[in-house]
This record gives C-alpha cells, sequence and structure tokens, in this order.
C-alpha cells in the first residue's frame, strides 16, 4: 500500500459505522463517506448544496450486507445471476444459491492509497480476486474502484485480467440519487434508446420522450449514451452524468408496493431516490482477453437551474 502522502487541502478520517469502518473525507470542494467494505461510496455531498447521493434512513452497517442506498459495486455479474449473459454465468462454478448482484459489495476491500493534487482528493481501494471469491469466481482479475472528490464526484472501476484465459462479467455502479419527489424528476438522454422493462417480461421496449415516473421502475437500457441527467425543479437543480466505457444504464425505483418488501427501506423511501446505474450487463456485458484492462468511469456533478 503506498503510505498516506501528508495532505494540505483534505482530511481523510477513518470513522466507525456500527460492524463497518468508512473513510470521511472533507475538503475545499464537499465531503463523502466510503465504506472499506464493497468500496461503497456512502454520502457525497458537494459543499453548500443538497446531498447529491441518497442513504437510506434506516441504513443498517453489518459485515457482508451491502448498506443500502449509496453506490454499490455490482460485479462480477448484475441481478440475478440467471438472468445474465450465458459466459458470465459459465464464468461462475456452480454454487447453488448466490446472492443478487455479485460476490464483492458485502466484501471488504483494501485502502491501496490515499493522495491529493489541486484538483481533488483521492482514494483507491482494490480487492484480492480471486482469493476472497474463489471456489465461486475462480479468476485472477485485479479490481480496484478510484474515488476522486473534487468539484465533480469521478469513480473508475478497473479491471485487469491478470489470467490466463478470457473472462466474461457484467458490472454496475448501483448508484442511488437523492431527489426532491421522484414523481416531480424527469431524466434526461433516454429518449429513443432501447430499453429491457425486467417488469413486462424483459420486452424491449423505447421512449421518444424524457423519463418521467408514475409507478415502479425497472429497465435496463442497452447502447446508453454518455451523457444523462436527472432534472429536478423542485430543487432547482440537474444532476448531471457523463460515463465513460458504459454501454448499459439501469434505471430503478421500486414506488409503493416493492418498497414495502425492501430491506432496510422505509415505506414512503421511494420518493426520495432513484437509481441510474451505470453498467456493461445483458448484451453489453464485458470479456475481459488476458492482459487486457478495462475502466468503467462516471463523473457526477450539480448545477443550478437558471
Ligand atoms: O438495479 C435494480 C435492481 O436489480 C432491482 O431489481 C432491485 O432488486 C435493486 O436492484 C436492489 O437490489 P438489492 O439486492 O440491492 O436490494
Amino acid at each position: 500500500m503506498t503510505p498516506i502522502q501528508p495532505l494540505a487541502m483534505s482530511t481523510i478520517q477513518l470513522v466507525h459505522l456500527d460492524e463497518l469502518v468508512a473513510l470521511q473525507i472533507r475538503n475545499t470542494h464537499g465531503e463523502a463517506l466510503i465504506a472499506l467494505q464493497g468500496a461503497q461510496v456512502l454520502q457525497y455531498t458537494p459543499k453548500g448544496q443538497k446531498p447529491l447521493i441518497w442513504l437510506s434512513e434506516q441504513a443498517q452497517f453489518k459485515q457482508g450486507r451491502s448498506v443500502r442506498g449509496g453506490i454499490p459495486v455490482c460485479w462480477p455479474w448484475f441481478g440475478d445471476l440467471t438472468r445474465n449473459p450465458e459466459p458470465v454465468q459459465q464464468a461462475v462454478q456452480g454454487a447453488a444459491s448466490l446472492p443478487a448482484h455479485g460476490l464483492v459489495r458485502g466484501q471488504t476491500w483494501r485502502l491501496e492509497s490515499a493522495s491529493e493534487d489541486q484538483d481533488a482528493t483521492q482514494v483507491v481501494l482494490s480487492y484480492p480476486t480471486p482469493a476472497g471469491l474463489t471456489p465461486t469466481w475462480p479468476h485472477l482479475v485485479d479490481l480496484r474502484l478510484s474515488i476522486r472528490l473534487g468539484a465533480s464526484l469521478q469513480l473508475e472501476l478497473s479491471n485487469h485480467n491478470s489470467d490466463s484465459q478470457p473472462v466474461a462479467l457484467s458490472q454496475a455502479l448501483h448508484t442511488y440519487f437523492a431527489v426532491s419527489d421522484v414523481r416531480q424528476v424527469q431524466v434526461e438522454g433516454l429518449e429513443d434508446v432501447p430499453y429491457l422493462d425486467t417488469l413486462d417480461q424483459w420486452r424491449t421496449k423505447q421512449d421518444t420522450t424524457a423519463l418521467r415516473f408514475q409507478g415502479e421502475t425497472d429497465r435496463v437500457y442497452q447502447q446508453v449514451p454518455a451523457a444523462l441527467a436527472i432534472l429536478d425543479p423542485a430543487w432547482q437543480r440537474r444532476i448531471q452524468i457523463r460515463a465513460t466505457n458504459s454501454t448499459s444504464a439501469v434505471v430503478w425505483n421500486p414506488w409503493v408496493e416493492k418498497s414495502r418488501r425492501l430491506s432496510e427501506f422505509a415505506d414512503d423511501a421511494w420518493q426520495r431516490m432513484l437509481c441510474i446505474e451505470t453498467a456493461n450487463v445483458m448484451d453489453n456485458c464485458l470479456t475481459l482477453a488476458p492482459g487486457e484492462t478495462h475502466r468503467l468511469r462516471v463523473e457526477y456533478w450539480v448545477e443550478a437551474l437558471a
């Protein structure tokens, strides 16, 4: 591990949240809270703004369980494994019941480095595959998440295949955004983009207008553009989302009924959150050649509405 350099403009503190340990980062741009478990961003608040990331009021901080909210890392599969493409399923050794969203969001990652430059504070966390994943997923893929807190929040999920065989995997940064009221917001950039409607037999559909929410929504968009945004008039802001090396986006709001069945989720929490997940899933899953590195990047910032 690179020793933590003396930081001039930032502070990084280790904090205990019940059973978990997290990094509390503060600098002139804002603050973020990152759990070592799952390298999960739990909170991100730009200076002088409302939080950009939503964290459940009922969040539990327990070993082995992803925290409800923030940015869970879904890897090396997305959702129900049996819904993933064949090559992704074949990379998994037949274990009976496997968790949704892969194997790393409930595991403790290692802090590789913490540093700053004139623009941002950066931490890098790594997950030691296959050590922690054998025998279920015995592949040598070096997994790292870099998180930069500057004028924007930047994440980079790096997957390096140091094995001698290709490996197929799916990945998603399962980001929960904080919104004033999901019934009042709209998502820009998904017009005319095909999506799989997981609530209607995974049928392929597409909309011609900006996405608004009138009910439970759980969609896997494919071939998405790099630029998406959440327009939130009540909070007089637009959340900008810029992705690199991602061709899928998952949009999810559980609405009333599903909220009642979700863990760590208040019955009315659906009004205050919206997931837009930067991903490579389903037809856009990855196949990493031996020696190949893939970097999934996403950047978030807030713009005030004129
Ligand atoms: O990304 C959407 C989704 O797959 C939903 O179907 C819902 O299951 C959500 O993820 C949350 O999953 P989790 O396992 O974190 O409760």
